[in-house]
C-alpha cells in the first residue's frame, strides 16, 4: 500500500475505503469531496481526514442517500469527519439526537410505526452508524424500558419499536461493515437470550474499529457457536447476556461456551455480565463492562491484519 509521509495515493485509498478509483475521482470532480493535496508530480495525496470523509460519504450512500445529497450533508457539517467531531467536541451527541428521541418516543406512544420509522430515518444522517446507535437507538430503548416500568407503555409498544430498530440496525451494519480482509468477530446471544439489540450495538462499535462481525443473533447455543468458530475461524467471539440465567445453569453454559470457543479469545458483555466476572474469567473468558473496556480488549488483540498493515507502511 503506497503511503508517502502519512499521505496515501489513490489506489491505497480505494483499498482502504472500498470505493473504486473512478468513483473517488468522480466525487472529487463533481462535489469537491475530498480535495486531496497533490505531489510535485501531480499525484493525489490523501490524508487521514480525506480518508475519513470518503468513508463517511460511502456510508451515507449505503444508507440510501444519493451521492449529491450525501456530499451536501458533509458540506453542511463543514466537511467534518467523525474523528473531527469527537476532537472538536462540536455539537455533543445528546444535543444532536435529543429532539429526535422525543419524536420517536411520541410516535411509539401513538403506536404509529410509520412515524417511528420516519423519525429514525432522519436520525440516520446525524452521525456515524455507531453514533446513531449510541445517540438515538440506545436512549430510545432505555426510555421505552423506563416508560414500560412506569406503566406508561405496554409490551406492544416495546415490541413494535424493537422490531423496527432491529431492521434499522441491521441496515446500519450492512452500510459500515468493513470488507475482507478485516478481522472477523463472531457475535451471539447466550442460549436463552432474546435481547439482540445490544449485540447490534457491539457489531456497530466493532465495525467502527475495523472489525467485521458475523451476528448469529438470539438464543445461540454453545453447539452453534462451536460450529461457527470451526467454520469461520473468527479472531474473536462476543457473547451477550442481558437476562440472567437460572442459578446453576450459567456454570454449565459457561463451560460449554468456553469449549466452543477453544483457543479463540472470547468476551462476555451485557446488562448482567458483570455479575459473572469471576466465573467467566475462571474459564478463560473476559467480561467487558464498558465501551472503554471493549477498546482495551480489542487493543490487546489488535488483529494481525492491522499489525501487518502498520508494519508494511512503516517499511516504506
Ligand atoms: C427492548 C427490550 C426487549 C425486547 C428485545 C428486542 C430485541 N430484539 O433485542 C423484547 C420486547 C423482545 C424483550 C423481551 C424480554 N425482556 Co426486555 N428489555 C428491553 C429493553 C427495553 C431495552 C434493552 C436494550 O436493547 N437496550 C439497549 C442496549 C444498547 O443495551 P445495553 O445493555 O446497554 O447494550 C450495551 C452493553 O450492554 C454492551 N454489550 C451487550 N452485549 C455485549 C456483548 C459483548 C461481547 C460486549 C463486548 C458488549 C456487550 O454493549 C451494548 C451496546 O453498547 C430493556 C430495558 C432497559 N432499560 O434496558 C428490557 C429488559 C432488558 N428486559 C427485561 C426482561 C425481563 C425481558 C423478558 C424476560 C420479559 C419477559 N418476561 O418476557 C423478555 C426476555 C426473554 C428472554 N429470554 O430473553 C429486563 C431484564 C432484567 C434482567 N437483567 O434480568 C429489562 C432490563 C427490563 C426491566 N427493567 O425489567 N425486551
Amino acid at each position: 500500500m503506497s503511503e508517502i509521509q502519512g499521505r496515501y495515493r489513490i489506489r491505497a485509498v480505494a483499498e482502504l475505503t472500498g470505493v473504486a478509483v473512478g468513483t473517488l475521482r468522480a466525487w472529487e470532480r463533481r462535489y469537491g469531496i475530498p480535495a486531496p493535496a497533490r505531489s510535485d508530480s501531480a499525484y493525489r495525496l490523501y490524508g487521514e481526514h480525506d480518508v475519513a470523509l470518503i468513508r463517511r460519504l460511502r456510508e451515507l450512500c449505503a444508507r440510501g442517500l444519493a451521492p449529491a445529497e450525501a456530499a451536501q450533508l458533509l458540506r453542511a457539517e463543514g466537511g467534518r469527519s467523525e474523528g473531527d467531531t469527537a476532537a472538536s467536541g462540536s455539537r455533543p451527541q445528546e444535543q444532536r439526537f435529543a429532539g429526535l428521541c422525543d419524536e420517536v418516543l411520541q410516535a411509539v406512544a401513538a403506536l404509529d410505526p410509520a412515524r417511528v420509522e420516519a423519525a429514525l430515518r432522519r436520525g440516520l444522517v446525524l452521525g456515524s452508524a455507531h453514533e446513531v446507535f449510541a445517540g438515538l437507538v440506545s436512549p430510545v430503548l432505555g426510555a421505552v424500558g423506563e416508560q414500560w416500568e412506569r406503566g406508561q407503555l405496554e409490551i406492544a409498544h416495546e415490541h413494535m419499536v424493537s422490531t423496527l430498530l432491529e431492521g434499522l440496525t441491521h441496515e446500519l451494519l450492512r452500510s459500515v461493515q468493513p470488507r475482507a480482509p478485516a478481522p472477523r468477530a463472531l457475535l451471539a446471544c447466550w442460549r436463552h437470550e432474546t435481547h439482540v439489540l445490544p449485540l447490534m450495538g457491539v457489531a456497530l462499535r466493532l465495525a467502527e474499529r475495523g472489525w467485521r462481525s458475523v451476528v448469529l443473533g438470539a438464543r445461540t447455543p454453545p453447539s452453534a457457536v462451536a460450529a461457527a468458530v470451526e467454520g469461520l475461524r473468527p479472531a474473536l467471539v462476543g457473547l451477550s447476556l442481558t437476562v440472567d440465567a437460572a442459578p446453576g445453569e450459567l456454570a454449565v453454559d459457561l463451560a460449554a461456551y468456553a469449549r466452543a470457543c477453544g483457543p479463540t479469545p472470547w468476551l462476555v458483555g451485557g446488562l448482567t455480565a458483570e455479575r459473572h466476572r469471576a466465573a467467566v474469567e475462571s474459564r478463560g473468558g473476559c467480561v467487558v463492562a464498558s465501551a472503554a473496556d471493549l477498546d482495551r480488549a480489542l487493543g490487546a488483540l489488535r488483529p494481525p491484519a492491522a499489525r501487518a498493515g502498520r508494519a508494511r507502511r512503516s517499511t516504506r
